[in-house]
C-alpha cells in the first residue's frame, strides 16, 4: 500500500475513505512545524495539507512524494516552482467553496458597514442606556457601489448577489472577464485607482502572489472614500495590515472586515484595539457542507493522483497538470 500523510485533523469519515486505498499517517495535533512536516513526508507517496507551507527542502527530502493535495482553493503555501522542478503534482479544491465564501464576504462587508460587531461589543459591555439618533451610524449597502478586486469564481459569486441590493458593480482584475459575464453581473471593469475612488464597499477576492503583496497599502487606502469599507476574504498579505490600522484609526476609511491576516494566526495586535474593524478567524469557507465538500475533493484528488479509485490518473483539480505521468526528479 502507498503511504500518505494527512497533515491536519479532518473529518474522520474522509480518513476512512483514504484508508481504503492507503496506509494513512494522520497528524491530529497542533500544526506541524516545517521540520516535522519534512520528517513526516520523507517516506510518503502523497500528502493532504490545508495551508501548510511545502517547499523545495520538503520535496527534496521526500523522494517518493508524487502529489500534495491542498484542502483549499488558494495554494500560495505551495512553492510551485519547486513542485514543477521535482515533478510533484499539486492539487487544490476550487468551486465547491464559491457560494459559502461569497456569502461570508457579504456578511463581513455588511457587518463592517452597519457596525454590527462594534455595537454588539458595546451592548455586551452594558453600555446601552438609551436610543440615540446618531448611535452607530453606518454606511448603506443597498444602492451603493460595490468594488470587487479579483473577479474569479468567488468574485463573480459575490458580484452576482449585488443585484438583490440594487448595487452598481465595478471590478478590477488582471484581465477583463468575458463580455457575457460582465453583462450577466452588470459589472463594469475599472482600473484599480478608479475602483478605489468610486467604490463604497471594496471587497478583495484575489489570490496571493508576489505581485499582489500589499495590493492595498497606505497609498491605496488614501484614495478610498472616508465613508467606504474594505473587506478581505482573500489572503493575508494582500492588505498592509499596519497601514489599515492607521487608516481605520484616523477614519481615513469608515470600517473594515477581515477574515485573513498577515502572519495569521498571529495577527497584528494593533487590530485588536481598533473598534471599526470586524475580525474573524479565516472562516469564509466554514460551513459544514462546504468543508465536507472540500475535504472530500482533496481526498478525490489524492486518490486519483496516486493511481487509485474511479478517476485513477485523472485528478479533478491539478494545479500543474504538466507533471502528471513524469518521473520524480
Ligand atoms: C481554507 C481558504 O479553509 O480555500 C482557501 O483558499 O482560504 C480556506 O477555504 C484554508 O485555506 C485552509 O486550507
Amino acid at each position: 500500500m502507498q503511504k500518505i500523510l494527512v497533515a491536519r485533523p479532518i473529518f474522520p469519515d474522509v480518513i476512512e475513505r483514504l484508508k481504503q486505498y492507503f496506509d494513512v499517517d494522520w497528524h491530529q495535533g497542533d500544526v506541524l512545524s516545517a521540520e516535522e512536516l519534512t520528517r513526516r513526508l520523507a517516506d510518503k507517496d502523497g500528502a493532504l495539507t490545508a495551508g501548510d507551507p511545502v517547499g523545495a527542502a520538503a520535496l527534496a527530502a521526500a523522494p517518493r512524494l508524487r502529489v500534495v493535495s491542498n484542502m483549499a482553493v488558494g495554494y500560495n503555501n505551495f512553492d510551485m516552482a519547486a513542485f514543477n522542478a521535482s515533478n510533484v503534482l499539486g492539487t487544490n479544491t476550487p468551486d465547491v467553496l464559491n457560494e459559502s465564501t461569497a456569502d461570508f464576504g457579504w456578511a463581513l462587508m455588511m457587518a463592517a458597514a452597519r457596525r454590527i460587531a462594534e455595537s454588539e461589543h458595546w451592548l455586551r459591555a452594558g453600555k446601552w442606556q438609551k436610543w440615540s439618533y446618531d448611535g452607530f451610524l453606518g454606511t448603506d449597502i443597498c444602492g451603493a457601489t460595490l468594488g470587487v478586486i479579483g473577479m474569479g469564481r468567488i468574485g463573480q459569486a459575490l458580484a452576482r448577489r449585488a443585484k438583490g441590493f440594487n448595487m452598481q458593480v465595478i471590478y478590477h482584475n488582471r484581465s477583463r472577464v468575458a463580455p457575457e459575464i460582465e453583462a450577466e453581473l452588470n459589472a463594469e471593469y475599472a482600473s484599480k485607482q478608479d475602483l478605489l475612488k468610486r467604490a463604497d464597499h471594496v471587497v478583495l477576492v484575489l489570490p496571493y502572489t508576489k505581485e499582489n503583496h500589499h495590493t492595498i497599502g497606505a497609498a491605496e487606502l488614501a484614495q478610498m472614500k472616508p465613508t467606504a469599507t474594505l473587506t478581505n476574504i482573500a489572503r493575508g498579505g494582500i492588505v498592509d495590515d499596519a497601514a489599515l490600522v492607521e487608516a481605520l484609526r484616523t477614519k481615513q476609511i469608515a470600517a473594515a472586515g477581515l477574515d485573513v491576516y498577515e502572519g495569521e494566526p498571529n495577527l497584528n495586535p494593533a487590530l485588536l484595539s481598533v473598534p471599526n474593524v470586524v475580525l474573524t478567524p479565516h472562516i469564509a469557507s466554514a460551513t459544514e457542507a462546504t468543508r465536507r465538500a472540500m475535504a472530500n475533493l482533496a481526498a478525490d484528488n489524492l486518490i486519483a493522483a496516486l493511481g487509485e479509485g474511479p478517476r485513477a490518473g485523472r485528478p479533478p483539480n491539478p494545479i500543474n497538470p504538466e507533471v502528471i505521468g513524469k518521473a520524480r526528479s
